[in-house]
């Protein structure tokens, strides 16, 4: 596959006004350049329909600003899908946005995520990437002397930037790329060097995840100038010696409630970059905040207090803000002794929503205590999937360190891979055999580096 050349027909339409950012002929290569790092896009989530037209819309205004800013290209760490099979009608509108890149002559580089791959190694991505709308960075070989994973950069043909990362698989099953991976190319190459990763890193790790597995930064090759990461959902950057500035974006737009809750909107990096040789570069990175609508979070506890009073002060909190159009988050919590939930009316939260107008209103009732019953004993700020973790932890059936390590990664791999519906006109009969294909290579010795080739 041609993968160093993401347009052939490079011509010079554009250099002619800006001829001393290039030096023309051979090698042309921007002197200053700019691009953007997106991660966790997670498109198609959402099973509310107004939040998800909203995680598309984050999706539409950061192609629309990355072609306003004139990026020299664009950047996907992973998840780029919420699904590795994703709706027809996700696929077909992010199609088109990303066409109107290619007009726009920005190349956009990317590495699968844990959420864009499947166990039989089918991705979106590649439909994408043989329609020319992007270019898969995770390229190499294994060396069958040394048994070591050889990656391949590829070359952003305006900017001369090197490019290369590690796809991303759930529940730390890329540990093994990472261990047999050739770092010394790597760290020996000249020139403009990105490493796009897409794993939990420990020096990375926010405080309120800190029961996750996690790689060290020291994982990673060396001497690149920019590690742009994803899969951790929190927004954060670090400097450690020998090593560019290694980061996380956050997802594009929140993920589920306690996302929206905590961080409201999502958002993405820009770097921007002069060269001062072939060798030295200075960077400057900023987060550019990505909002598509104003959120307002509330918080009642319920301890005391009756239906109605509850109904009253949701009333009053909506009514002190301007919560017109608003995405509105309602936390619940406390006892409520000998009610139900179902006591509390939920129904009336949403006309009260409805009659101020709100854009939608997400309801969490996780915090609350019944006397009649006790929840499972996990911290309720924790997302789907570390609860999934915590659970399977709680769960094994064995102390043997190896033995439990596998089994935990099994179970986790199970779980994701039968977490699946029937598509849009699949037949039953190709729906079991997915399901059953894609269970038998998790069981197979050689269930990793499917997708590098
Ligand atoms: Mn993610």
């Amino acid at each position: 596959m041609d993968e160093n050349n993401y347009d052939n027909n490079n011509d010079n339409d554009d250099n002619n006004n800006n001829t001393n950012n290039y030096q023309l002929n051979n090698n042309i290569s921007k002197n200053s350049f700019s691009y953007a790092h997106l991660a966790d896009l997670h498109l198609g989530s959402w099973r509310d329909s107004s939040l998800r037209k909203l995680s598309t819309a984050a999706f539409d205004l950061a192609i629309h600003t990355c072609i306003s800013k004139k990026y020299d290209f664009v950047l996907f760490a992973g998840d780029i899908f919420n699904t590795a099979l994703p709706a027809i009608d996700i696929v077909n509108h992010i199609a088109k946005k990303l066409q109107e890149l290619k007009q726009a002559k920005i190349p956009l580089y990317v590495i699968p995520g844990s959420h864009d791959f499947s166990p039989t190694g089918r991705s979106m991505i590649d439909v994408l990437e043989s329609a020319g709308l992007l270019i898969n960075v995770c390229k190499g070989t294994v060396n069958p002397d040394t048994k070591q994973l050889e990656l391949k950069y590829t070359i952003d043909p305006k900017t001369g930037s090197k490019i290369t990362g590690m796809l991303g698989r759930r529940g730390m099953l890329d540990r093994s790329y990472y261990e047999n991976l050739a770092r010394t190319p790597l760290e020996n190459e000249t020139g403009y060097r990105i490493f796009m990763f897409h794993t939990t890193l420990t020096e990375l790790k926010p405080k309120h995840l800190e029961m996750l597995d996690s790689h060290a930064a020291s994982f990673l090759p060396k001497n690149q100038n920019y590690y742009p990461g994803g899969h951790i959902h929190h927004k954060s950057i670090i400097e450690l010696e020998g090593y560019g500035p290694m980061s996380y974006t956050g997802p594009l737009f929140p993920n589920n409630f306690s996302e929206l809750e905590k961080y409201s909107h999502g958002g993405f990096y820009q770097i921007t970059v002069n060269r001062k040789d072939e060798n030295q570069f200075t960077q400057q990175i900023e987060w550019l905040p990505l909002k598509v609508k104003e959120h307002l979070a509330f918080q009642i506890n319920c301890t005391n207090k009756s239906k109605e009073q509850i109904h009253e002060e949701f009333n009053h909190l909506l009514s002190s803000k301007d919560s017109r159009e608003n995405i509105v988050t309602l936390r619940l919590s406390g006892s409520i002794q000998n009610l139900q939930l179902k006591d509390l009316e939920i129904s009336k939260f949403t006309d009260l929503a409805n009659q101020k107008e709100v854009y939608a209103l997400l309801l969490n009732t996780q915090k609350i205590q019944r006397d009649e019953f006790e929840g499972i004993s996990l911290s309720m700020d924790s997302n789907p999937e570390e609860t999934e973790i915590a659970l399977i932890k709680e769960h094994l059936t064995t102390t043997d360190k190896t033995k439990s390590e596998y089994e935990f990664q099994l179970t986790k791999s199970l779980l994701s891979t039968l977490n699946t519906t029937k598509k849009e006109g699949e037949k039953s009969y190709d729906f079991q055999s997915r399901i059953i294909e894609s269970c038998k290579v998790l069981f197979s010795d050689n269930a990793p580096i499917k997708n590098i080739e």
